[in-house]
């Protein structure tokens, strides 16, 4: 938890995102993704997300050809026909008719400082594709429903959304243990989601309840798991704090590595260089990553940085450029990246090219600094989702009826989250200065005047 006096920067500095209850006229409408299904409608008795049924023959006659999207290399190993009592399954058809694995060609990185880059060809199994697919769409979900609830008043306060750049948080979970470290900065419900945080508790803590990850005392920008440090609402403050937690890593020896994420406007920050000179100075296993989003609130890249190649602002340390929006060149690059951490080289740095769908906050309508066509455009040529879906689609790894089923599982799972953050309740006011520290004896709390008497139990 952050000390009051961190909170009152934190308030004065984000005093602009308090604005948007004033101006819900400037919202964007996103009513067009998101679900309006009646709450009430939605039963509490169905569980979470469970892998889908074996789908219906497929319907290839209908599919498109292969986009400009893909350019697979498939190989040809099927799984051996199914052996049961009765026979050879051949009518219905079973996982054995997929695909289970293709090699795709990915985007070449841009390297600084190294002679050989993460590779140009990935491999995805049906089960990873499946398992990407189902984070990321359940991070553009959880999303657009919290843009919903805030334009209900439900939501208040600071929050900013991570729809569009769904494929860094699943492309670099899938590369690094749960054990590695992770930290971040405000725009953190998706990493909160990959760190192993339920939707039912990221939800909650928008809301501000009891059940909610940080018990309703965090919200969006302050939500924390083991081995995730959040959500942190002073741009770049993060990134020494990752280093430090690399630095603990290098210290007890123990083979792990720190992802310390930032913007492209935080990495204009003094301190992000000050961090950089140290962490390669005492080689710490730290992966700086730059989410390259385009823009630091209004300002474009363009105009804020004098050079825009962030993988190369580390400049004794190596960097790579990496293209964000797709999950294979996130996860190949991360992979690298987190080898070289862990075979002892120091630090590395990642410039993820993404894009934010959202404005900067829910008071940024996100349209007065860039077009509705730019936002199109990204979304129809590049979107994470989209594209990993159609590279499943268009090798066999997967049906469209089991996207179907997912998507309704998962828009289920949104909504009974939703709900749960909606009716549970808000923490008790002698709540108010417990849980400061995670496991201290009880200790006393500073008031707001010198005759307060709170005590924090952890
Ligand atoms: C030290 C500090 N300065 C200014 C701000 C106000 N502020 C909040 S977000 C932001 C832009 C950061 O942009 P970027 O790093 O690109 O991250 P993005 O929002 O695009 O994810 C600014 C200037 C702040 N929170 N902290
Ligand atoms: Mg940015």
């Amino acid at each position: 938890m952050h000390p009051p006096s961190d909170c009152l920067a934190v308030f004065l500095l984000f005093i602009s995102d308090w604005s948007a209850p004033c101006f819900p006229q400037l919202l964007i409408d996103l009513s067009e993704y998101v679900s309006l299904v009646s709450l009430a409608a939605t039963d509490a008795t169905k569980t979470q997300w469970q892998p889908p049924k074996p789908p219906p023959p497929p319907d290839v006659s209908s599919r498109p050809p292969d986009t400009d999207l893909v350019n697979p290399q498939i190989q040809t190993e099927t799984y051996p026909q199914l052996e049961t009592p009765a026979g050879t399954v051949v009518a219905s058809r079973s996982y054995a008719d997929f695909t289970p694995r293709v090699t795709f060609d990915i985007k070449k990185c841009d390297l600084h400082g190294l002679e050989v880059g993460p590779p140009l060809k990935a491999e995805l199994t049906r089960a990873q594709g499946l398992e990407y697919y189902r984070t990321m769409q359940t991070v553009r979900r959880m999303e657009l429903k919290a843009d919903q609830l805030y334009k209900q008043k439900i939501i208040r306060g600071f929050c900013h959304l991570y729809d569009g750049q769904e494929a860094c948080a699943a492309g670099i979970e899938a590369a690094i243990n749960l054990s590695d470290h992770l930290i971040t900065a405000y725009r953190a419900h998706g990493y909160t989601f990959t760190r192993g945080v339920s939707v039912k508790e990221i939800m909650a803590e928008l809301t501000g309840r009891k059940g909610g990850v940080a018990k309703g005392k965090g919200g969006s920008m302050h939500m924390y798991a083991p081995h995730f440090y959040g959500g942190n609402g002073i741009v770049g403050a993060q990134v020494p704090l990752g280093a430090g937690v690399a630095l603990a890593c290098r210290y007890q020896g123990n083979d792990q590595i720190c992802v310390s994420l930032y913007g492209d406007g935080a990495a204009n920050q003094g301190q992000i260089f000050e961090t950089f000179n140290m962490a390669a100075l005492w080689k710490l296993p730290c992966i700086f990553v730059c989410e390259n989003n385009k823009y630091g609130m209004g300002t474009s890249v363009e105009r804020a940085s004098a050079s825009t190649d962030y993988y190369k602002r580390g400049d004794f340390i190596p960097g790579i450029r990496v293209d964000g929006m797709d999950v294979l060149c996130v996860r190949e690059a991360t992979k690298f990246a987190a080898d070289h951490c862990r075979s002892g080289k120091g630090p590395i740095l990642m410039e993820l090219q993404t894009y934010r769908y959202h404005g900067h906050s829910m008071s940024d309508p996100g349209v007065s600094y860039r077009t509705r066509e730019e936002i199109q455009e990204v979304r129809s040529r590049s979107d994470p989702i989209f594209m990993l879906k159609e590279r499943m689609l268009s090798n066999n790894m997967a049906s469209v009826d089991e996207f179907k089923e997912m998507d309704t599982a998962i828009r289920q799972e949104v909504e009974e989250a939703a709900q749960f953050a909606m009716s549970d309740l808000e923490p008790p006011l002698e709540d108010l200065c417990n849980h400061i520290f995670a496991n201290n004896p009880p200790l006393d709390v500073r008031g707001t005047n010198q005759w307060s008497t709170l005590k924090s139990i952890s």
